[in-house]
């Protein structure tokens, strides 16, 4: 079978090393072209892997020579480069998050349905990881008996300025919302999010750390704690507990070193390295399913969920109180 040929929208931190991914490591796929309103960072960059830039995203999209697209681009450029793939047909693997509100990624669901394909999937990699797919496996066995409650920690060394209190909701604390409905197969009805005293490291107004929980439709629940500028290294850790015992991942014990007087290990400094292998999983299996028309992995309806359960959470963070969820049915919109 021919290459995939790929092209990929925003070459920032995540964008760049997919395009690394996609040129280095894929097999079955071929980079084609980077876009980057940054067009000394897209030129730079394709330059290095060989590659044309298109200065215009949605011409990227159209180009006869792109079979398929990446969009690494901030999420707010999502919906329209979501609606320019489902219009020529091209399978499109979108980081998150989908969009930036419940109606935008709601009309995409939408829009997908009307074509009669799935096109999009959603770029939660945590369900590629080996050690998330382990526990996801041994929870399904029911080994543990039913799943009762997650415990979840998700810290990065430090984000950028830009990275509001909002933000870290809508662009980290998603991913825990994705794990929760993936691993207990349900939607989150109701999400609380409570800012503790701030870290007086970042910027005033920003509320980080952030504590989430998360009430599941069938009476589980999950917390969170989020904490964006914890100065040490990337850490996500989530523990399951089941009505037999329970299961955790992301303790993070690689090689554990001894020196005179010390013992430990590292810890990873960004996403890019704690889920290195997940990503290398997950552009794989999309690359081999979009050959077949397929996708495999969260879908535009994930997306959606993820987006309907961050828009609740951001009320929450400003109350403090519970707020319920708002979606449709999954059958309203796919039948
Ligand atoms: C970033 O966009 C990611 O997706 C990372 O996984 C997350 O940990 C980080 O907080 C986000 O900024």
């Amino acid at each position: 079978m021919t290459d995939l040929r790929i092209g990929i929208i925003g070459v920032g931190l995540m964008g760049a090393d997919h395009a690394e991914r996609v040129a280095l490591k894929t097999s079955g796929a071929r980079l084609v072209a980077v876009s980057d309103p940054d067009t000394a960072r897209a030129s730079a960059l394709a330059d290095r892997l060989g590659v044309r830039t298109v200065n215009d995203p949605l011409d990227l999209i159209a180009a006869d020579d792109v079979d398929a697209v990446i969009l690494a681009s901030p999420g707010f450029a999502h919906a329209e480069q979501l609606h320019a793939c489902l219009e020529v047909q091209k399978p499109v693997l979108c980081e998150k998050p989908l969009t930036m509100d419940t109606e935008s990624s709601l009309r995409v669901v939408e829009a997908e349905h009307k074509v009669g394909k799935s096109l999009i999937q959603v770029g939660f990699m945590r369900r590629f990881d080996p050690e998330y797919a382990a526990l996801k496996k041994l929870l399904d066995s029911g080994d543990l008996g039913r799943t009762l409650v997650l415990h979840n920690v998700h810290r990065n060394r430090t984000v950028p300025d830009t990275f509001r209190s909002e933000m870290i909701v809508r662009d980290s604390l998603v991913h825990e919302v994705d794990v929760a409905r993936w691993l207990f197969d349900d939607e989150i009805a109701r999400i609380t999010v409570r800012a503790p005293r701030p870290t007086s490291l970042v910027a005033e107004g920003v509320l980080d750390p952030q504590l989430a929980v998360f009430e599941m439709a069938n009476g589980a629940i999950a917390d969170v704690e989020v904490f964006v500028n914890c100065q040490v290294g990337y850490e996500v850790r989530c523990e399951a507990v089941g009505e037999l015992g329970s299961a955790t991942i992301g303790l993070g014990v690689d090689v554990l070193t001894k020196t005179t007087g010390h013992w430990g290990g590292s810890v990873p400094d960004d996403f890019r390295v704690r889920f290195g292998l997940a990503y290398d999983i997950e552009m794989q299996r999309w690359v081999d399913a979009a050959k077949c028309g397929e996708i495999d992995g969260p879908s535009a309806w994930d997306g959606y969920a993820a987006a309907a359960v961050c828009t609740a959470g951001v009320e929450s963070l400003t109350t403090g109180l519970p707020v319920e969820v708002e979606m449709v049915r999954r059958s309203e919109v796919l039948g």
